[in-house]
């Protein structure tokens, strides 16, 4: 993109116990999806996790966090950031597509959901974070879309094997509020520019940047250990909490 690279917060999101069949060879260890966000003071509201059914992901052991599920091109910048064993180098200890990880369930810090599901979104792009991307549909424009296309197309659900119960529980959380757009901006936004789905590129674009700068400068917390601060104050301090904590890590691209 632009000038240097851009900095992330690495969400690990904890594979439940038992593993899954398709993570089965990786008993007694941790295993996490990862999710490079720009956002972490809105992880008090994921509701689930988005993975692409068609990309590819790879599994590759860190040297202090277990092993990590994320692309192939991702692991190749971890690896240079201190995050294997040897510097510069890895080892894929398992190959899979998207469409394998659907309906796996995670723990996430900060929300207030114990468990959370592995969910398909169709626009994840490929070259961009970990190709895994956590959903806040209270505060993003896009993940709000991909959970109502799932919560109204029963039809869509099926295709892909998720369960009702993967989903229809999981409301958007109000964690932050926005003078104007309210204490959901990303719910607001959707209904005022009637955005149809996922796919409503345009709409999504000027919902994300109607509710980016005006969140990141008036946005104030309504939950968690700063609640009651304003965004541009407090977003660094959440992220150290999230590092120290062991439920994230600092990521680079
Ligand atoms: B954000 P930038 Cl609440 N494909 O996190 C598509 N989207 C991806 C992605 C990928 N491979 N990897 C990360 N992302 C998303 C939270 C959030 C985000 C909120 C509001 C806005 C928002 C919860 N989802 O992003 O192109 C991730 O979603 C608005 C753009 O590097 C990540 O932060 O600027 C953001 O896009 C990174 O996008």
């Amino acid at each position: 993109e632009g000038a240097g690279p851009q900095e992330y917060t690495l969400i690990k999101m904890e594979v439940l116990q038992p593993l899954p069949d398709v993570l089965k060879a990786f008993k007694g260890k941790p295993v996490s999806f990862v999710a490079a966000t720009l956002r972490p003071e809105t992880m008090y509201g994921q509701t689930n996790c988005w993975v692409h059914p068609d990309i590819k992901y790879v599994a590759f052991e860190t040297v202090k966090d277990g092993i990590f599920i994320c692309t192939k091109r991702a692991v190749r910048n971890m690896c240079y950031q201190g995050f294997t064993k040897n510097d510069g180098q890895f080892d894929i200890l398992l190959e899979v597509v998207g469409q394998d990880l659907l309906g796996i369930a995670v723990k996430s810090p900060f929300t207030c959901y114990p468990k959370i599901y592995a969910l398909p979104m169709l626009t994840i792009k490929e070259d961009k974070g970990t190709g895994i991307v956590t959903s806040v549909p209270s505060d993003s424009p896009d993940d709000y879309a991909a959970l109502v296309d799932l919560q109204k197309k029963p039809a869509f659900r099926e295709k892909y094997g998720i369960a009702d119960e993967m989903i229809l529980p999981y409301k958007p959380v109000p964690i932050l509020e926005i003078p104007e757009f309210g204490n959901m901006a990303a719910v607001h936004l959707y209904d005022k520019l009637k955005i149809q789905s996922q796919n409503d590129k345009d709409k999504l674009t000027q919902a994300k940047e109607m509710v980016y700068l005006k969140g990141f400068y008036d946005g104030v917390l309504l939950v968690g250990e700063y609640k009651g601060s304003k965004i541009q104050d407090v977003k660094k301090k959440v992220q150290t909490r999230l590092v120290e904590e062991g439920g994230a890590l600092v990521y680079y691209e």
